[in-house]
């Protein structure tokens, strides 16, 4: 009986093989997410936030299937709050996911559906299970690149509209240089 390789390689924060399908969102792509938008138009609207590479074994929205993910965020701040994730919801939302912390450090930063919002921190070797009904983000809150892993139901998509419009109840911020959860209506 055959043996195969599918080449198909996840080591050092990288993800490779024929399959693997990449994203990436610059400044523009995350306009109304910070704070501060004043900050973020003057910046470079093409500055690389984040690239997402991903192995999407079976047809989005599929039952019973996996979908395995790569996330590079990338140093840096808008105003005071550090670069992070769009965040969402599972569209279905009765779907949890893993995170993982591969290189770097931050935050995962979570919300459940009555607009509770907490973090956990990210570092190498750091696991996250994010439950089902809890939108989830990572901000990066280093001087380095920061990778993590994420592995989630094929069937789980992705709502960022109640994100866009309503936002998380808190914001990570560098408070005299160090990272806070605060309120994001003060
Ligand atoms: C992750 C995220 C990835 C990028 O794979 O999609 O980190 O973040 P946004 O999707 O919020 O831009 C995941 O949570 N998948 O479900
Ligand atoms: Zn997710």
């Amino acid at each position: 009986m055959e043996i195969i390789d599918k080449r198909l390689i996840f080591e050092g924060g990288s993800l490779e093989g024929k399959e693997i399908v990449s994203s990436h969102r610059v400044l523009k792509d995350l306009k109304g997410i910070f704070a501060d938008e004043e900050a973020r138009e003057a910046m470079d609207a093409e500055q690389l936030a984040y690239e997402v590479e991903c192995h999407f074994p079976v047809e989005e929205g599929t039952l019973g299937g996996l979908f395995f993910g790569l996330t590079k965020l990338y140093p840096g701040k808008v105003g005071n709050e550090y670069f992070m994730t769009k965040g969402h919801f599972h569209a279905e939302s009765e779907r949890a996911e893993y995170y993982w912390g591969i290189k770097g450090e931050g935050v995962l930063i979570l919300m459940d559906r009555e607009g509770k919002t907490w973090g956990e921190k990210m570092y190498p070797g750091s696991l996250h299970y994010i439950p089902s009904h809890v939108a989830h983000r990572v901000a990066n809150t280093g001087e380095e690149l920061l990778s993590f892993g994420a592995c989630w139901p094929s069937d789980a998509g992705h709502d960022y509209e109640t994100i866009a419009t309503e936002g998380f109840s808190a914001r990570l911020l560098d408070v005299d240089g160090k990272p806070q959860l605060k309120s994001s209506n003060q």
